[in-house]
């Protein structure tokens, strides 16, 4: 059976769960967490995202598999309060481009925060430059509706495609995400000091920058020195359950 069909049906069928990815300061105080979904695929095992967005995009099932998700993220932290544990305050949930183009996406989300009783200043909205781009005048409307609303805006994979620098000027953003790519060259001095740039720029901006793929310690240090506080990665924590999230305490290694 192809991909296509079962992604409809795998929606129906819970086959789809969360991780959360620490997100933490320095030292490794847990701030908030991103959101990755999963698909338990019953024969083929786990089916990483990378493979099943961008079939749910090419089809349009990314529009359920998106209000999925929301729905998903808000019952879990109805869970948590239930629960009466700390849950991160700021849960970072992906965007598709496609999700966010949709014209009704901003009520559909009003809709479900209602119903689901969150307060969306709990929750960080990861976009990317595809589907920004395409109606600066409707971008800009939805993104400032979204803010009234309380959500954070974050610029997700930002040094990946063309990351104009009249992104962070125009758009009503809050949250820079610095891409692995970056932290991974950081060793190569041009890319050293693009990254300063960067993060001095987001600063004036008074964005908040998140450092992604943040695997060693030396990375940490260096992107400290340069002002970052925010981290994302490996050597901090892989994504979790939500269970274990809840616990999770930094153990340096
Ligand atoms: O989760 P991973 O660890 O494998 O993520 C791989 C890619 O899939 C990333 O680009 C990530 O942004 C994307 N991704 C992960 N979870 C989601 C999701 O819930 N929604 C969307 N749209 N993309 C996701
Ligand atoms: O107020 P209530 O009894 O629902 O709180 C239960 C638990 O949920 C508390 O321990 C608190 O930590 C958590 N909680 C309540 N409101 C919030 C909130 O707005 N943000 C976060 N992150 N946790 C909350
Ligand atoms: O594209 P986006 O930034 O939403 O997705 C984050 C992706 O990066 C996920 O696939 C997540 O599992 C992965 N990731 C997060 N931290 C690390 C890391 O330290 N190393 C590697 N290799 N991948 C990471
Ligand atoms: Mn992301
Ligand atoms: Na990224």
């Amino acid at each position: 059976q192809s991909l296509e069909k079962e992604l409809a049906d795998s929606i129906k069928e819970g086959q789809f769960f969360l991780l959360f990815q620490p997100q933490t300061s320095a030292d490794g105080q847990l701030l908030g967490a991103e959101t990755l979904i999963r698909w338990a695929h019953p024969v083929k095992g786990m089916i990483r995202p990378d493979l099943f967005i961008s079939v749910a995009e090419e089809t349009g099932l990314i529009r359920q598999l998106g209000q999925w998700l929301f729905e998903a993220v808000f019952r879990q932290i109805q869970i948590w309060r239930r629960q009466k544990v700390n849950y991160p305050h700021h849960l970072a949930i992906n965007v598709s481009p496609l999700q966010f183009v949709d014209p009704s996406f901003v009520e559909n989300l009003q809709k479900q925060v209602l119903y689901y009783d969150i307060e969306p200043s709990e929750i960080v909205l990861e976009l990317v430059e595809t589907g920004l781009l395409d109606n600066k005048h409707e971008t800009l409307d939805k993104l400032h509706k979204l803010r009234a609303m309380g959500f954070k805006l974050a610029l997700d994979d930002f040094g990946t495609g063309y990351s104009s620098l009249s992104y962070l000027k125009d758009l009503p953003l809050d949250i820079l995400k610095i891409d692995k790519s970056f932290v991974d060259d950081l060793q190569t001095p041009s890319t050293l000091k693009l990254v300063h740039a960067i993060v001095d720029i987001s600063h004036n901006l008074n964005l908040d920058v998140v450092c992604e793929g943040v695997e060693h310690k030396w990375q940490v240090n260096t992107l400290k020195e340069m002002g970052c506080r925010r981290f994302q990665g490996y050597y901090f924590a892989r994504p979790l359950q939500a269970d274990t999230l809840v616990d999770w305490q930094f153990a340096p290694a």
